[in-house]
């Protein structure tokens, strides 16, 4: 039964993954089948129509196209996991990662009802973005391109405002017991990590996706750096800590964590940022590794945490960078000849 059905058409998520008011569901290929057995009849090229999708929801489907449609389902996940189901039970390509096809796909063929190449781009970009900060910018684009010389193209920034579409890795170094799984949970608002006493807690690296006053990170939360050479430190543990020690050369932004009962730690590269907490303790800034804290926090009480994210995501992806209205390579077939 299933097989007489099975559509030739591939399928994709457009908007960002996680939960959203509406999402909306690409669909590419012989479309009027799906249409007509998803939402009850075809839907004419050109039309917007509301149909319930199967059982499963109901919404918004432009059919842009004769290979082309959009289903606008509500944005939960669980939705959009069931059409996919749906679909793929029918024989339709479900794509998870658009990112796959983007390079096989035109984006003028993808958002036809874009006005300029630069639309259709950042159209496609937006799809995938992972910073809500990327919103607002990616949609200005098209004026911005088309109000200036190509020669003025800014490559180190756009690297940095690239950010905003793949999230920079942060990671959190600091002695056992210095508090950084407690740092980690209070900035996701759940615990990821379990915090204790004792020291040597987290043995693997915990990461999480972290927003950071408008800006997705991916934050590592590390085991303690400890001396390699203390008898009492488990062998699971060092080998923890040596992988632990590499990821550190490939993060983005390397965080070093005390407290007043931690020392900061020995790194084989600089911080890009010295955080003291605990500092809800008593005498907590009169400890003497204060003195070279640039900022203060406490996870307790949550002092200074959200001066904290601002000044990480201040750090990766600079106000000056967003507030610059020279245009933004923020893929790198808009210019080919910077590659
Ligand atoms: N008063 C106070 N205690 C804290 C704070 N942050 C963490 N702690 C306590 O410090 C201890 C260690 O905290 P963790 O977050 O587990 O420390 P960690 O750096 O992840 O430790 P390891 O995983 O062993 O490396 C726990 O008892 C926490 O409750 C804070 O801001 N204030
Ligand atoms: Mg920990």
């Amino acid at each position: 039964m299933m097989d007489a059905l099975a559509f030739e058409v591939s399928a994709f998520r457009s908007t960002p993954h996680g939960a959203g008011a509406v999402a909306t569901v690409e669909l590419l290929g012989d479309v009027s089948p799906v249409l007509a057995a998803l939402c009850g009849s075809d839907i004419s090229i050109g039309a917007l129509s509301l149909r319930r999708f199967d059982d499963i929801d109901e919404g918004l489907v432009a059919r842009l196209a004769p290979e082309r449609a959009i289903l606008f389902p509500h944005g939960g996940t669980r939705i959009v996991a069931l059409l996919a189901a749906w679909l793929t039970a029918r024989g339709a390509n479900w794509i998870e990662d658009p990112l796959s096809i983007r390079d096989g796909i035109d984006p003028m063929e993808l958002f036809p009802e874009a006005e300029s190449k630069v639309e259709a781009f950042a159209m496609t970009t937006l799809a995938r973005a992972q910073s809500r900060l990327a919103v607002k910018l990616l949609l200005a684009q098209s004026a911005r391109w088309n109000a200036c010389a190509p020669t003025a193209l800014d490559l180190p920034r756009s690297r940095r405002l690239n950010r905003l579409i793949d999230p920079p890795r942060v990671v959190l170094a600091g002695l056992p017991n210095a508090g950084k799984s407690s740092l980690s949970n209070r900035l996701l608002g759940r615990d990821a990590s379990i915090v204790s006493p004792e020291a040597g807690t987290t043995r693997d690296a915990v990461a999480s996706r972290l927003d950071l006053s408008g800006l997705s990170v991916d934050w590592l939360d590390l085991p303690g750096f400890r001396a390699l050479d203390d008898a009492s430190v488990a062998s699971s543990e060092q080998r923890a800590i040596k992988l632990a020690r590499l990821m550190l050369q490939d993060a983005d932004y390397v965080i070093a964590l005390a407290a007043p009962d931690a020392p900061w730690p020995a790194l084989e590269r600089a911080p890009d940022l010295r955080i003291f907490t605990k500092c809800d303790m008593p005498d907590a800034r009169a400890s003497a590794h204060a003195q070279d804290a640039q900022l203060f926090v406490s996870s307790v009480t949550g002092e200074g945490i959200d001066a904290m994210a601002k000044h990480i995501r201040d750090a990766l992806v600079p106000p000056e960078d967003r507030a610059n209205t020279a245009p933004w390579v923020f893929d790198m077939r808009l210019a080919p000849e910077l590659a």
